[in-house]
């Protein structure tokens, strides 16, 4: 099944919601794919996700019809070149705090000259189309390179970050900039310090003809990030769906004793 190109998931006016991965599973990123969820995201940073697990997820999770976006475990220049060569439509970078930041991490998902990644897309080039020349062409247009804004230090150099040729947009992490914001007294991705550096963003991101996504720990906060303005939520994780529905489960069998 062709998948909605994950370009135009970003640039779509609707609200985009994005199952997140930490497991190790290709088959439980399979069932999440073939469910409503419009694009799948594995998380190679805090997720139990290797190279070989990543890669065997990726393929499924476009088997099943959708784009997949993947975060390397933090600046990993390697994992992120193996994570596009093996045709991952997006990457997803964590704790991009600065100008230098950005331009590295544009550098390692461009090919030249807008970056300097190196040529070796085996499963990419099918990916998108089969072709070398046209992969050669416009390889850098196909893949996105989101940069994770979670700290103070990234919001006071959001501008820079936003203007690096060849990052595609922003991720926002609220559970880390909560961290940042209140000095380490607080994980609270609904910190009133947390919605007044979202506005801010979000109106960079305006400025700037630029794109940011969010991570939303619940609803209540996806919605709150809605309304905000964001359209692009990642959701989860795969841990919580299965602790959740095992809960559930167990909370029916037993009050039926
Ligand atoms: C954060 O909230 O810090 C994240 O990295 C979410 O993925
Ligand atoms: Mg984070």
């Amino acid at each position: 099944m062709p998948s909605t190109p994950l370009r135009d998931l970003i640039s779509s006016n609707e609200v985009v919601y994005c199952a997140f991965c930490l497991l190790p599973q290709p088959m439980g990123v399979e069932m999440l794919a073939r469910q409503d969820w419009d694009c799948v995201f594995i998380d190679g940073q805090h997720g139990f996700i290797d190279y070989a697990d990543m890669l065997a997820m990726v393929v499924a999770v476009q088997g099943a019809g959708k784009p997949v976006l993947v975060r390397p475990p933090l600046s990993d220049e390697g994992f992120i070149g193996k994570a596009l060569d093996a045709g991952a439509d997006g990457i997803v970078c964590p704790m991009i705090n600065t100008a230098a930041d950005a331009r590295w991490f544009a550098e390692a998902t461009n090919y030249p000259p807008t970056g300097s990644r190196s040529w070796g897309p085996l499963r990419a080039i099918d990916r998108f189309g089969g072709d070398k020349a046209a992969f050669h062409a416009n390889g850098n247009d196909l893949t996105e390179a989101l940069a994770m804004i979670e700290t103070e230090e990234a919001l006071d150099n959001i501008d820079a970050i936003l203007s690096t040729d060849g990052i595609d947009g922003v991720f926002i992490g609220p559970n880390d900039l909560s961290n940042s914001l209140t000095g380490g007294e607080a994980v609270n991705p609904g910190h009133p310090k947390v919605t007044e550096s979202l506005k801010v963003v979000r109106d960079k991101v305006e400025k700037h003809n630029s794109f940011a996504a969010i991570y939303a720990n619940t609803p209540e906060l996806a919605h709150s990030y809605i309304e905000l303005g964001f359209r692009f939520i990642a959701a989860g994780s795969d841990v919580n769906f299965l602790k959740s529905g095992s809960a559930d489960m167990l909370q029916a069998l037993k009050a039926g004793r």
